[in-house]
């Protein structure tokens, strides 16, 4: 079955300030998907708080908020078939330090001591998400 998906990528402003955007996209392009549109954004409180509805109360939700709202971050909508469960794989487990070696995560991130986890990068974990949090970053 054909079924061709969207998913929303973001580099997250970590990844943007280590200039890390090109090596991101490059694992994207190597491994065949496709970029139908990519922008930088200065996000705001509001696309924040709506993108990462999910986790308000929890302790890191501040401490990632902040850390959105501190540096640019590139937004990557994403197309192929599986492309968001193959888009989580390439990036590894949400722990930098204990993300497989060969993901994103794994290959290019660590603790850094902060209260938020610094991990790179952002991948929708379904359909339902990727639809949502694609209409929050590309309006
Ligand atoms: P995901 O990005 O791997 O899907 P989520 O559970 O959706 O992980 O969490 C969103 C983001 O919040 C993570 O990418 C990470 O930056 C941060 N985060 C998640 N869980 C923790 C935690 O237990 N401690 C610190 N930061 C966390
Ligand atoms: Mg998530």
């Amino acid at each position: 079955m054909t079924t061709i998906e969207e998913t929303l990528v973001l580099v997250k402003p970590d990844g943007v300030a280590r200039g890390l955007t090109g090596e991101i996209l490059r694992r994207i392009e190597a491994k065949g998907y496709s970029l139908v549109d990519i922008r930088l954004v200065e996000a705001d409180r509001d696309l924040l708080a709506a993108h990462y509805a999910e986790h308000e109360g929890k302790p890191f939700y501040a401490p990632l908020i902040e850390f959105m709202e501190s540096g640019p971050t590139v937004a990557i909508r994403l197309a192929g078939n599986r492309v968001i469960e193959g888009f989580r794989s390439l990036a590894g487990t949400t722990d930098p330090t204990t993300a497989a070696p060969g993901t994103i995560r794994g290959d290019l991130g660590r603790d850094w001591g902060a209260k938020v986890q610094q991990n790179l990068v952002h991948g929708s974990d379904s359909t339902e998400s990727a639809e949502r949090e694609l209409a929050l970053w590309f309006r």
